[in-house]
């Protein structure tokens, strides 16, 4: 799908907020690269710098009843659905004011509030929860609402994939499926992984109307997402989005990142999304450069307060670790204990 990029006539309010959005998650996400340096955040740790367009624009599009599930590379958003800054980097220090209370931290921002349904770590893992979700409000009449899932383009060699691909068309359920293509799972590009690139295609096969998008272009994701929810909201059925994108850091914080060309790199680099947008506000006379070095500074002011109360948080108390951990009544008839070994009850009350 394409959409011309004819000069930004009207909304300017939108598309002022829309760059300070990307603002906010590019520096939320710098701050984490380098607390992550210090060892205040630990763990894993994957960054979202030069996707950030496709939170942004979908997001900017959604409802208070919407639910929405992402990946573990899902700070922004988070972020930008409303969880605040403060809870998530509190949940990034493992302390106990996280939205998770700091059990989760980055690849498991949760926060039932804003009908956020993480952060999930199992690539794919999710899609099969989104359909259930869509059922959800299908079966309880919640007519218009939509849940909207994130995903990279590795799901797709999941089994989860086709299976809620399928399932989501054959019941009809409510689901916008964002696939967030940046070529690359962890160090392996999808032509060499897969026989079809052609994401949206794999989607239409299951009948579902896909379309793909450049995803460097908040206005163009913006513009993509309107139709699609719109559509979605009034027939009830599944649609697919595939946004094409790049990451312009590594995989994770453990990556060493080997198998990109650097030149490659460069040269999407050259598409930053922040950058190509504001160029263009400044150039539509949307907005000044004072108006954009103030969204840096309140992206900083916000991100610097999140910090300082992640920094002052209490860690979890010791009397709550067991809490929301479950087993089994009786250990199960197949596990033979020998004498020697500790039974669980000893270790658990
Ligand atoms: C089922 C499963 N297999 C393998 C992994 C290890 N793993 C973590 S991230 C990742 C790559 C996923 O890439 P993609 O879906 O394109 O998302 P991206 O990281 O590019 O945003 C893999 C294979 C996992 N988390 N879950
Ligand atoms: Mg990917």
């Amino acid at each position: 799908m394409t959409i011309s990029s004819s000069p930004l006539a009207t909304d300017h309010d939108l598309w002022r907020s829309l760059l300070g959005d990307m603002i906010r998650v590019r520096v939320f996400e710098e701050r984490c690269a380098e607390l992550y340096g210090e060892s205040k955040i630990r763990g894993f740790l994957h960054l979202y710098i030069g996707e950030e367009a496709i939170a942004s624009g979908v997001m900017s599009c959604l409802r208070p009843d919407d639910a929405v599930l992402a990946t573990y590379r899902e700070h922004g958003h988070a972020l930008l659905r409303g969880v605040s800054a403060e809870s998530i980097m509190s949940e990034m220090f493992g302390k106990a004011t996280g939205c998770s209370g700091g059990r989760g931290g980055s690849m498991h921002l949760f926060d039932a509030a804003t009908r956020f349904f993480g952060g999930n770590a199992i690539v794919g893992g999710h899609l099969p929860v989104a359909v259930g979700l869509g059922l959800a409000d299908q079966v309880l009449g919640r007519s218009g609402a939509v849940t909207v899932c994130f995903f990279g383009e590795g799901a797709v060699a999941e089994g989860e994939f086709h299976e809620a691909m399928n399932l989501a068309a054959l019941w009809n359920v409510p689901v916008l499926f964002c696939c967030e293509n940046n070529r690359y799972a962890m160090g392996t590009s999808l032509r060499s992984s897969e026989s079809q690139i052609d994401l949206a295609l794999k989607a239409a096969s299951y009948a579902i109307p896909a379309w793909s998008v450049d995803g460097m272009d908040i206005v163009e994701v913006h513009r993509a997402t309107t139709k699609a929810l719109a559509s979605v909201r009034a027939d009830g059925g599944p649609m697919f989005i595939e946004f094409q994108t790049y990451r312009f850091r590594a995989h994770s914080m453990f990556d060493p990142d080997l198998y990109r060309d650097p030149a490659e790199v460069e040269h999407w680099k050259l598409r930053d999304p922040i950058a190509t947008f504001a160029r263009r506000l400044v150039d539509e006379q949307i907005v000044t450069d004072a108006d954009i070095e103030e969204m840096w500074e309140r992206a900083r002011a916000e991100t610097e307060a999140a910090v300082a109360a992640a920094e002052a948080a209490p860690i979890e108390p010791i009397d709550t670790l067991l809490d929301h951990v479950t087993r089994d009544a009786e250990p199960a008839p197949h596990i033979e204990r020998s004498p020697e070994t500790t039974t669980d009850d000893e270790v658990w009350p």
